[in-house]
């Protein structure tokens, strides 16, 4: 440590500073002696430290995995800015307690049940070109199979769509190279339609699926009538990536159950870990969805399954739009490369990494040269005439991230607890880091796109076991950031993610991200679209419709008017909210005690709030963001009386 003082520090951008030029050596020579801390921990505290006001570089869209919601946080400060919610109810925003986010809920419901949970998964940006735009965000609950659009001009989710077909999901939401179309792929085969079918139908009936949601770019939302999907063999269809440039128009989706094994344990037959994991190799379905979109314009090429169009396997094959190629067994991750024409396969069970040639693959379709058949008359590409070659990477590769040098990807590594960084064109390994512990998803920035940036590496480790204070028997997990500007990689931070595991991130350039400050006035910030409750000041009422009363209500520092309210008992009570500030940062909350009503009203918004007056008595109500001095002030009262009561 005392020689580190004496010597020159070499700072990440080259530069050669003399440290006690800098500071009073004594007192980081104390600090780093009291805090135990080496020279390679002031280089990362500098590489990621941000002075006040200094803001990130980029950011980073996180699953929020079991909560059902999306983490916001900066690169390389890894400071957390904002959790949205999605499929979850989040009060601070109101979300799921006023009427414009009830209404998004209210489209995730499943059969009418409203489903109060998500299990988030990949989150993926609109695209043009194969780039990110960073206009949406979308996101897949596998657990309830849905899909979410976030609208990034405000943070704020504006729909939630349940596929029409699957019990179950996985590979979404993938963006095809100008979002024409979010593909979902099923995980847990099922039946495509809502009836019981026993297990012993799992061949006949039991389906995977693909489907095609259509992106309204205008309207900014999935169009549900214009959406269709692909029946697929009930092979456990895992991850998916859409291709783009040489591969634009396809499309690839992992399995890990070519066994179409059915399980047993109670019954004394092997588990379906063992069953699943037989066959040395699964297959990778590749599917064109230019030919599949045609396709189903036509009736005669889909059948209607619970009011949707879904393309039968065999006229997918018919029409050289569906082809298996085998992969090492039960495989995760699979990414085309930002050329389009790699596919890298990572599996599971294997210690290879899978490069695929789609140049290859091509020309064996072109030439009808097939290895075989599955037995649902799916085309089988031969594997090695497929492959470009595999790389022995290291126990348990999942996933990868691609870096702007040519041919330089980052793979996962979850038993062995490593990202290796390799070159996919030349075969070879490069570098490899420790992370902690047992990683699933990587990210490089930009690292999915047409473009990579690399730069920087976040590694979503499982588990954390000793790296932070002990909170109890459940750990948060650990998103580590790395430095890979160097031949060797430098892990820099160690982030605690308290919400869910984190599966998936996607990062973005910060200067591409154009979020408003305010809102128009009067806007219900769900539709975009002005609510017909904008209240301006001077416009404040309550109207009676019988048993229904209607307030037009305007919050602005430090008053909330109407500041009384009166209603009878069991009246249906709607409070419209209009934040009439102009000053960015300047949200009002509204909450009535009690009553289990709060929303979020930023500058410019217009919520509403409904609720059933059905408790007699006083209730105050007031603001719940401390907005001003007079903040404690910014309340009223809300009487509920018994018609049939004398007082
Ligand atoms: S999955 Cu979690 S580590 Cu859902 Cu993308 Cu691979
Ligand atoms: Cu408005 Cu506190």
């Amino acid at each position: 440590m005392h020689s580190f003082i004496k010597k020159p520090l070499v700072l990440g951008a080259g530069l050669c500073l003399s440290l006690s030029s800098l500071f009073g050596a004594s007192e980081l020579e104390t600090i780093m002696k009291e805090r135990n801390l080496s020279e390679k921990d002031i280089l990362a505290a500098a590489k990621t430290y941000q002075p006040s006001g200094r803001k990130d570089e980029y950011i980073v869209f996180s699953s929020g995995g079991q909560s059902g919601q999306v983490i916001v946080y900066g690169v390389p400060s890894m400071r957390i800015y904002k959790y949205i919610g999605v499929f979850t109810p989040e009060p601070w925003q109101g979300y799921g307690y006023d009427n414009e986010s009830k209404a998004v809920l209210k489209g995730g419901a499943i059969r009418g049940k409203d489903i109060t949970w998500g299990d988030t998964h990949h989150p993926n940006f609109t695209e043009k070109n194969g780039e990110y735009v960073g206009d949406y965000l979308f996101i897949n609950d596998k657990a309830n199979p849905r899909t979410a659009v976030i609208n990034l001009h405000d943070f704020e989710t504006t729909q939630i769509v349940v596929n029409p077909i699957m019990k179950s999901e996985h590979g979404g939401s993938f963006v095809t190279p100008n979002t024409e179309y979010v593909i979902e792929a099923s995980q847990y085969a099922a039946p495509l339609d809502n009836n019981y079918h026993p297990i012993e139908e799992y061949e006949s009936v039991y389906r995977g699926a693909i489907t095609f949601w259509k992106f309204d770019y205008p309207k900014g939302k999935i169009d549900e009538k214009a959406s269709f999907s692909l029946e697929l063999p009930p092979y456990m269809q895992d991850l998916s990536d859409a291709g783009k440039g040489e591969s634009m128009g396809w499309a690839f989706t992992n399995s890990f159950n070519s066994e179409m094994y059915t399980g047993g344990i109670e019954k004394g037959l092997p588990p379906f870990e063992a069953g699943m994991s037989r066959n040395d190799t699964d297959y990778m379905h590749m599917y064109n969805w230019q030919i599949l979109e045609k396709l189903a314009k036509d009736p005669k090429n889909y059948k209607v399954i619970n009011n949707h169009r879904v393309i039968p396997i065999s006229v997918a094959v018919a029409n050289n739009a569906l082809f298996l190629v085998p992969e090492p067994k039960s495989p995760h991750g699979v990414d085309v490369s930002p050329d389009g024409r790699y596919i890298i396969v990572g599996g599971k069970l294997d210690t290879h990494a899978s490069v695929y040639d789609f140049r290859k693959m091509k020309a064996l379709i072109d030439k009808k040269e097939f290895a075989g058949k599955d037995p649902f008359g799916i085309p089988i590409l031969d594997m090695q005439k497929s492959l470009h070659g595999q790389v022995e990477l290291g126990l348990g590769p999942l996933h990868n991230s691609f870096d702007a040098k040519d041919g330089v990807v980052y793979t996962s590594l979850y038993v062995d607890s490593q990202i290796v960084k390799w070159d996919y064109k030349k075969l070879k390994t490069l570098d490899r880091v420790n992370v902690h512990y047992n990683i699933g998803h990587l990210d490089t920035m930009e690292g999915k796109s047409a473009k990579p940036v690399g730069k920087y590496a976040l590694a979503l480790d499982k588990l954390s076991i000793d790296r932070f204070n002990p909170v109890g028997p459940l750990h948060p997990q650990n998103h580590q950031l790395i430095d890979i500007t160097g031949a060797k990689m430098e892990l820099i931070y160690d982030m605690p993610i308290p919400l869910g595991e984190p599966h998936d991130v996607i990062s973005i350039a910060a200067s591409k991200l154009k979020p408003a400050m305010t809102y128009k006035m009067g806007t219900n910030s769900r539709t975009g679209e002005q609510s017909v409750g904008m209240t301006l000041a001077g416009q404040e009422r309550i109207e009676r419709d019988g048993k229904n009363v209607t307030v037009y209500a305007t919050l602005v520092r430090s008053h909330i008017n109407p500041e009384h309210i009166e209603v009878n008992k069991d009246d249906n009570v709607t409070i419209y909210l209009t934040n009439l500030e102009r000053a960015q940062d300047e949200t009002h909350g509204f909450a009535i005690d009690l009553y289990n009503v709060h929303a979020s009203i930023e500058p410019g918004k217009t919520a509403s709030v409904n609720f059933k007056a059905d408790m007699e008595g006083v209730f105050p109500y007031y603001c719940t963001e401390f907005c001003s001095a007079l903040h404690l002030e910014m309340m009223g009262y809300l009487y509920v009386k018994d018609p049939k009561k004398k007082y």
